[in-house]
C-alpha cells in the first residue's frame, strides 16, 4: 500500500522517544512543546484531560489552571497573548459558545504571543447537549482550525498551531474529538522550545475593539485568510495519494482515518483544515480524479466551500450530517457512491449492547433533594451535571435542561410568565452555579422573582471527572486557594433568604425545602455533602433488609439507588427489596425513608 505523502516542504520536529498516548495527552504535549506559558481551561468531555496533562509538567514551564467557564479561560489566554508569551485554552465543543463573544473580537485583533485553543467535539453526542461542529464556528469567526486525525497529528499540528498564530496574526482552533481525544496510539515526542516573551504591543487600534477600529481590522482578517490559504497550500500538514484516477476523496481529521481503513489504495486529499482550504491542492487533485467525494464528521463544511468554488462534487449525499462515523458507516457511503462494491461488510454488528440507562451512584447527595421537590410539587427548572438524571425514572423531578447556567434564568422567567400553579425551582451544581449561575441570581435578586435556588453542593465538579473549583479550595495543581463560600456570596448577592442543609439529613431536607418554597421572593437552600466519588471513594457501614419487616412498599426503590433491588425470592407470595452490601455506601438514606423501619446497618444484624 502506498502511504499518504507530505504536500509540503517545511521540516519536521526531531522526534526524541515514542510513546503510547491519548489524543488529549497529545495536545497537551504539543502545547508544552510549543513553549506555551499561560494555559487555561474549563472542564468538559471530552477536553477535560487536556489542561490535567498540562498539570503534570512543570510549572516553571507553564500555568496550568481551571478558570470558572470557558470565556474566562480564553479571556485568561487573551490577556497573556497581549503581555507576549504563547497561551492556550482548552474547551467543549459547547464551551466554545460561552467563549465565543471574546473569540469574534480576537479575531480581529489578532495575537501578540501565539493564541491557540483546543476544542473537542462530540459527534454521536456521548456526553453533551448537542452535537454541534466547531468548524462552523472557527468559518464565522475567521480563524484556522487544525484537524489532527491521530494522536500523533494531534501533538504535530498543536504544535504548528503556535507558529501559524504567531506567523498570521491570528488565533488557531486545533479541533478534536471524542474518539481522538480518548484513542490511544504512538506519539514520537518532541522536546519543549522556549520561546522569547515579545513586548506588550501598545498598539491601540489593534487591540481596543471600538467600532472605529474593528472596522479596520474586519479587512485585515479576510486578507489573513488568503494568507493562511498561501501556507497550508504548501504544508506538509495535508497529506496526498494519487492512485486511481476514477475516483477520489478529500476527507479531513479523524474520519481520514476510517477512509484508509476501507480504502486503503484509494486516491486520498487528506486537509489538514477545513478552514481556510487549501485550494490550490484542492484544485490538483480534483484534475486527477474523475469524480470526488468529501467524506467529513457532522456538517457538510468542506463540501459546502467547495460547491460555493464551483466544483461538481457529493458528500453529505452519502455520509450522514448527524452521529459519529465509523468504517462502517464510511464503507456504506462509499458503496452507496459507487467507489466500492458492496461486500456485506458494511452492516452493523449484530450483536447490540444490552441498554443500561444511566443512573445516578449509590449513596448520591442530590437524590434526596429532588425527592423532596418531588413533597412539594415543585416546577424544576434544571441544569447541566449529575443531577441532570434526576429528570428520568424514578426521580422525574426535573422538567427542563437548556444548557449550563440555564436553570435559574429559566426559573426566573416561569415565575414571570404568570402560567405556573407550583413553586418554580432552580436546580444547579456547585460548579455549574460557579460557570454561569452569578450573573442570573443576580437578576432573580434584581427582579425579586418569586423563585427557590437548589444549590446542589458536592464539593466537586463530578459530571466530568472530579475536578476542583473556586469554592473546592484546592487548586488543579493540588494546592491550597481562597475558597468561595456559596452562602456568604449569596447574601452579599442580595438574597435574603438563605439555608444549608445536608441533603443526607432528609427530614431537615424536606423540612427546608418546604420553607423555601413557601418564601415569597428569591430563597437559597444549599444542599451541603461531598460527592460519594470524589475526592476520595466514600464508603461506610453498608445496610440491609429486614426481610421480615419489609412491606415491599417500594419507598427505597424511587431513590434510584443501583444497590436497591426487588428479591427474587418471594415471601409468603410476596416480592420484597434486597440490598446488594458490595454497592451499599452506607449513606443511611434508605434507612430514613423506609416506613417500616425495614433497613438496619448490616453491623447490627
Ligand atoms: C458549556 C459547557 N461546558 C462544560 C460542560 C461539561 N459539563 C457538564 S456538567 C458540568 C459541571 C458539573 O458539575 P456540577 O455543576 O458541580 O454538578 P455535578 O456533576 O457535580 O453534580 C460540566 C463541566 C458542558 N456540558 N457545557
Amino acid at each position: 500500500m502506498d502511504q499518504l505523502v507530505d504536500t509540503g516542504v517545511e521540516r519536521k520536529t526531531k522526534p526524541s522517544k515514542s510513546y503510547p498516548m491519548m489524543g488529549n495527552e497529545a495536545i497537551a504535549r504539543g502545547v508544552w512543546e510549543a513553549g506555551a506559558r499561560v494555559c487555561a481551561a474549563y472542564p468538559g468531555t471530552p477536553s477535560t484531560e487536556i489542561m490535567e496533562n498540562l498539570a503534570t509538567y512543570p510549572r516553571e514551564d507553564l500555568v496550568a489552571e481551571w478558570a470558572t467557564n470557558e470565556k474566562t479561560a480564553l479571556d485568561i489566554a487573551i490577556g497573556a497573548s497581549f503581555s507576549g508569551v504563547r497561551a492556550f485554552a482548552a474547551m467543549k465543543h459547547v464551551g466554545l459558545n460561552v467563549a465565543s463573544d471574546s473569540l469574534m473580537s480576537q479575531s480581529y485583533i489578532g495575537v501578540n504571543g501565539a493564541l491557540v485553543l483546543a476544542v473537542c467535539d462530540d459527534p454521536g453526542i456521548h456526553s453533551s447537549q448537542n452535537e454541534q461542529d466547531t468548524r462552523l464556528f472557527a468559518k464565522f469567526a475567521g480563524v484556522p482550525i487544525l484537524e489532527p486525525s491521530d494522536a500523533q497529528e494531534a501533538l504535530d499540528f498543536t504544535r504548528k498551531a503556535f507558529d501559524i498564530s504567531e506567523e498570521f496574526d491570528t488565533p488557531v482552533i486545533v479541533r478534536s474529538s471524542t474518539r481522538l481525544s480518548h484513542t490511544r496510539s504512538v506519539v514520537c515526542q518532541g522536546n519543549r522550545t522556549e520561546v522569547e516573551a515579545r513586548e506588550f504591543n501598545n498598539d491601540i487600534a489593534k487591540n481596543v475593539m471600538i467600532p472605529a477600529h474593528a472596522r479596520s481590522r474586519h479587512p485585515k482578517v479576510l486578507q489573513r485568510e488568503g494568507h493562511v490559504i498561501e501556507y497550508l497550500n504548501k504544508s506538509d500538514l495535508n497529506k496526498v495519494r494519487k492512485s486511481s484516477k476514477k475516483f477520489g476523496v478529500i476527507t479531513v481529521g479523524l474520519v481520514a482515518t476510517y477512509v484508509e481503513e476501507v480504502l486503503p489504495d484509494a486516491s486520498i486529499l487528506k486537509l489538514a483544515s477545513s478552514f481556510p482550504l487549501a485550494t490550490d491542492l484542492v484544485a490538483d487533485f480534483m484534475k486527477s480524479v474523475e469524480q470526488v467525494v468529501v467524506v467529513e464528521e457532522l456538517e457538510p463544511v468542506i463540501e459546502d466551500q467547495l460547491k460555493v468554488l464551483g466544483y461538481k462534487i457529493e458528500g453529505k449525499k452519502y455520509f450522514s450530517r448527524d452521529g459519529e462515523h465509523s468504517p462502517a458507516t464510511i464503507r456504506l457511503g462509499l458503496e452507496q457512491c459507487g467507489f466500492i462494491e458492496s461486500s456485506g461488510k458494511s452492516q452493523p454488528l449484530s450483536a447490540e449492547a444490552i441498554a443500561r440507562p444511566p443512573l445516578l451512584c449509590a449513596g448520591c447527595p442530590h437524590i434526596t433533594s429532588y425527592m423532596a421537590l418531588n413533597g412539594v410539587n415543585a416546577r424544576v427548572a434544571g441544569d447541566i451535571g449529575c443531577y441532570t438524571l434526576a429528570a428520568i425514572e424514578p426521580l422525574h423531578a426535573i422538567h427542563t435542561t437548556v444548557a449550563m447556567g440555564c436553570s435559574i434564568a429559566n426559573a426566573i422567567g416561569m415565575a414571570q410568565s404568570g402560567n405556573e400553579t407550583r413553586p418554580v425551582v432552580a436546580t444547579i451544581g456547585d460548579s455549574t452555579f460557579l460557570h454561569s449561575g452569578i450573573p442570573p441570581l443576580i437578576d432573580a435578586v434584581y427582579s425579586n422573582a418569586n423563585i427557590t435556588v437548589l444549590l446542589l453542593d458536592n464539593h466537586i465538579t463530578a459530571m466530568t471527572g472530579g475536578q476542583d473549583h473556586a469554592a473546592t479550595g484546592r487548586s488543579l495543581r493540588g494546592e491550597d486557594t481562597t475558597r468561595i463560600v456559596f452562602a456568604d456570596l449569596c447574601r452579599t448577592l442580595g438574597v435574603k433568604w438563605v439555608r444549608e442543609v445536608d441533603s443526607y439529613d432528609v427530614g431537615t431536607l424536606f423540612r427546608t425545602v418546604r420553607e423555601a418554597t413557601e418564601y415569597r421572593g428569591v430563597s437559597v437552600v444549599i444542599s451541603n455533602r461531598p460527592c460519594v466519588l470524589d475526592p476520595t471513594k466514600i464508603r461506610g457501614e453498608p445496610v440491609e433488609v429486614r426481610t421480615e419487616k419489609c412491606t415491599g412498599c417500594q419507598s427505597c426503590m424511587n431513590l434510584g439507588c443501583p444497590a436497591i433491588t426487588w428479591d427474587e425470592e418471594m415471601y409468603d407470595g410476596q416480592h420484597k427489596v434486597t440490598i446488594d452490601p458490595t454497592k451499599c455506601i452506607g449513606c443511611s438514606i434508605c434507612t430514613q425513608v423506609c416506613p417500616v423501619d425495614g433497613i438496619r446497618p448490616v453491623k447490627n444484624s
